[in-house]
């Protein structure tokens, strides 16, 4: 195996999905509180007549399982600790904007909220683990997509550089690694959640706000968010000159392999990369807004214009590194429609791949894919990069004694692991593996308890109950033979 000596072994949960407490603490309420699941089309809001904006209105019927989550909010250092009892070295969690700025625009920050996480990070690094913090985990604040209409405002650009400077300050010396907007690459498909974005300016249909947004306004968040990004970070390498600054994008994208030789194929699946990660990926890491999106912006109908001194701003302030999520690849047919969900793009069934994982979610299985990505991405862009989500949720429960079978996960962290290390041995240079989920969170795509992630299970279910009891399983072992051997464990079961 070839894993360097320093290489982080973690995982990864979001604020969002993970604390809890949606409303303590001076909290309002951010974008992922009005949904259950970030794959709805059915935000909580309403258009008010009166005042011609939208305002938060849940649905009665519906559970919105990530107010109370998994209570981290309350429980983070126990958590933290059966953490490290794996050997993990680092953690990735986010902060949760609206902590911080609850409505995302207030001149001063919420002391309450800069404390919750300094003792958060605080606590890992008592446990020598290294914080990886993303800044915005789909955690726009509610009143900036209400008011604002999310980042297709340029007014948004000011409030999160004042957001930025104030956790960058606050938590110098302590995160060293900061991620900037979490998969922001989905932008394009689910463009209120990785955005905030909503058409707030005469809706074409108000009862229906998703369907309503225009490609104008996604393609002006596509304009602010790059420009946000160089600004992090700058402002971060400023005040900390130690800190580094990544992108993270999801890159189970990358694999999107061309059906077959059918030249239509290879052109249509290289154009699906672009699309799913190198709009993102290249303004990022290379500083250059791609010219075969002039072609794009042509065919919405948008007009999208850098001005110069954006443009130099954008080149000057490339990322340190590269982090992004790898759950699966998919296929690119030009006669069929590709869809997509949190696992990243659907196509055709790729009938080269054994497995699958079960039912209901049966997400195909494709740990070569994790060696190709990092091939490409490392060929691209020569910068580090770290795998900060890769992991499998199955619906479980408690066996007789207590615990958890879990093979089906030890299985699929092997096989991904080997195939780190063979882009390892590629040259690659990766430099950590975090899985996503190592306790039991609520699930982003679809709201529910029931799509179980962790090495630790978490006793609470989809209608809400449960004594949110953390109970280990079987793979928590594997795990830590894994990381206690830096990888080498994995020879073992070749
Ligand atoms: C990614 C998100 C995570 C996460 C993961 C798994 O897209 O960044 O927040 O939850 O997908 O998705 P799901 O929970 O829908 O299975």
């Amino acid at each position: 195996m070839n894993f360097p000596k320093d290489f982080l072994w973690g995982g990864a949960i979001a604020a969002n999905q993970y604390e809890g407490a949606w409303l303590e603490d001076g909290k309002q309420p951010n974008v992922t509180d009005i949904l259950v699941g970030i794959m709805s089309r059915k935000p909580g809001i309403k258009w008010n007549e009166e005042t011609e904006k939208y305002e938060m209105c849940l649905d009665p019927e519906l559970a919105y399982l990530s107010h109370e989550a998994v209570d981290g909010y309350h429980r983070y250092r126990e958590d933290l600790k059966l953490m490290k009892g794996m050997g993990f070295n680092s953690f990735r969690t986010s902060i949760a904007w609206g902590r911080i700025f609850p409505n995302g625009d207030e001149e001063e920050p919420n002391e309450a909220g800069l404390a919750f996480y300094e003792d958060m990070f605080r606590c890992m690094r008592e446990l020598d683990m290294e914080p990886v913090i993303t800044l915005s985990h789909y955690e726009t604040p509610l009143h900036l997509v209400t008011e604002y209409g999310g980042w297709r405002d340029p007014r948004l650009i000011g409030l999160w550089n004042r957001y930025v400077e104030t956790v960058v300050t606050r938590y110098k010396g302590l995160v060293k690694l900061w991620l900037t907007f979490n998969e922001v690459n989905n932008l394009f498909r689910i463009p209120l959640v990785a955005g905030g974005v909503l058409t707030v300016d005469h809706p074409k249909d108000p009862s229906d706000p998703i369907g309503s947004t225009t490609k104008q306004d996604i393609w002006d968040a596509y304009h602010n968010i790059l420009v946000a990004n160089a600004w992090t970070v700058k402002i971060a390498h400023e005040i900390d000159p130690e800190c580094q600054v990544g992108c993270m994008l999801t890159s189970s994208s990358v694999a999107v392999y061309p059906y077959n030789c059918d030249p239509k194929n290879v052109f249509g699946a290289l154009e699906s990369q672009r699309m799913a990660n190198f709009y993102f990926g290249d303004p990022f890491c290379l500083g250059i807004i791609p010219t075969y999106l002039n072609k794009v912006w042509k065919k919405d109908g948008v007009t999208v214009t850098f001005t110069d001194e954006e443009r130099a701003l954008i080149k000057e302030n490339t990322v340190d590194f590269f982090s992004f999520s790898y759950y699966r690849s998919s296929t690119y047919d030009y006669d069929y429609a590709m869809r997509g969900d949190t696992g990243g793009l659907v196509g055709k069934e790729n009938p080269y791949l054994k497995d699958k994982a079960p039912q209901p979610w049966g997400w195909p299985v494709d740990p070569e894919g994790i060696r190709y990505t990092l091939n490409v991405l490392y060929d691209r862009y020569h910068l580090p990069l770290y795998i900060v989500e890769n992991g499998v949720g199955l619906d479980e429960n408690l066996n007789e004694e207590g615990t958890i079978e879990d093979s089906f996960r030890e299985h699929y962290i092997e096989e991904h692991l080997k195939n780190v290390s063979l882009a390892l041995e590629d040259g690659v240079d990766c430099r950590g593996y975090l899985y996503w989920g190592p306790i039991d969170v609520v699930s982003a795509g679809t709201g529910e308890m029931k799509k179980r992630y962790g090495f630790v299970y978490v006793d609470r279910f989809n209608d809400g109950h449960g004594t949110l009891e953390r109970k280990i399983k079987k793979s928590y072992y594997r795990f830590k033979e894994i990381i206690e051997s830096n990888g080498e464990a994995l020879e073992e079961k070749e």
